[in-house]
């Protein structure tokens, strides 16, 4: 498959594709961007730590990264992406002067899928961008499967484990808190044991909908937990803001109005949430936070359900 026609297979929308030029001399960063940026945007950085912020805020899908570079260098660039779950998986390809060939090893042993020697042929690098472009479009698309619930189509378990590690770093760097919600439908047993196995099937799917709807910041993600349980990532969202999402997706499951005549909770379909918030730091946990959502999620239902508790 060529790059569109993988583009084109994502079960989502992939904006354009984003290559990132990283030199120190703005004379290599014009030659290359010459070469693509008809094609992909092009993003830029002339150091190391430049390259890092455009990394992690920007995610480009492949990076050509110098390698000598005043200040940090493209070596320590590259351990530092391949250290991070946000960006470890963006290929890099370095960008050497011919003459380094101890370089071109350590590159491969640190994470490189490849190398180019300066000065470059445009018709070499446009090509060896565009093969690592495809492998890496090709294993996004299974992992992007992979992460997918089947019912529902929201994020699966694996997804929501993954995500959770990257908002946490995300969060800890910046000393911003983060949210999670943890929600579970109300006397769903019952619902099916009334309406159908089928039916609260399709239940499922309404109440996911509903909250993918609710939930719409570039960063946060709806995941299926299991069974009827769903989960939130919200990054930097306070505790106060957790709450006001909770309670719009409370407020957003009861406005579908799914009948439920045998709930213990009211005649219709309502979910009840555990909220909880923490400023990630070392003396805490990705599991001590969700372990705070699930022991508020469980107030909620002792407390009487359709509720949120935080
Ligand atoms: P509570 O209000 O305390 O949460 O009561 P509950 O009945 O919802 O809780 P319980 O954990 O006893 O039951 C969960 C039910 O969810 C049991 C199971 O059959 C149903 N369930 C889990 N996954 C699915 C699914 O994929 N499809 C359907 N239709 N039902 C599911
Ligand atoms: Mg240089
Ligand atoms: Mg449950
Ligand atoms: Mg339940």
């Amino acid at each position: 498959m060529n790059l569109t026609q993988l583009l084109d297979a994502f079960p989502h929308p992939v904006g354009p594709l984003r290559i990132l030029i990283v030199d120190d001399q703005p004379v290599n960063i014009r030659v290359l961007h010459q070469v693509f940026r008809g094609e992909f945007e092009v993003l830029m950085a002339t150091d190391g730590e430049q390259a890092m912020t455009v990394c992690r805020e920007q995610r480009p899908d492949i990076i050509l990264l110098d390698v000598v570079m005043p200040g940090i260098s493209g070596h320590e660039v590259c351990r530092r992406l391949k250290a991070d779950p946000g960006t470890r998986d963006i290929p890099v390809i370095f960008v050497t002067s011919q003459n380094q060939d101890g370089d071109e090893a350590l590159g491969f042993e640190i994470g490189a899928v490849d190398f180019i020697t300066k000065p470059v042929n445009p018709v070499i690098v446009s090509a060896r961008v565009r093969t690592h472009l495809a492998l890496k479009l090709q294993s996004d698309l299974l992992r992007s499967f992979a992460m997918i619930d089947g019912l529902t189509k929201v994020a699966n378990r694996r997804k929501f484990d993954e995500e959770l590690a990257i908002s946490w770093r995300a969060c800890q760097r910046e000393g911003h808190p983060l949210s999670l919600v943890l929600l579970d439908l109300d006397s769903f047993k019952q619902y099916n044991d009334t309406y159908g196995h089928q039916q609260g099937d399709a239940c499922l799917v309404a109440v996911a909908g509903v909250l993918t709807q609710t939930v719409r910041r570039p960063h946060d993600l709806v995941a299926r937990y299991g069974g009827e349980e769903f989960v939130c990532i919200l990054p930097e969202t306070d505790s106060l803001g957790a709450i006001q999402r909770a309670e719009a997706m409370r407020a957003a499951v009861k406005a579908l109005e799914i009948k439920h005549q045998d709930s213990a909770a009211g005649p219709l379909v309502s979910i009840s949430l555990g909220v909880a918030t923490q400023i990630p730091g070392a003396d805490s946990s990705p599991e001590a936070l969700l372990a705070a959502a699930d022991a508020q999620l469980y107030q909620a239902k002792a407390a009487g359900r359709d509720r949120v508790s935080a």
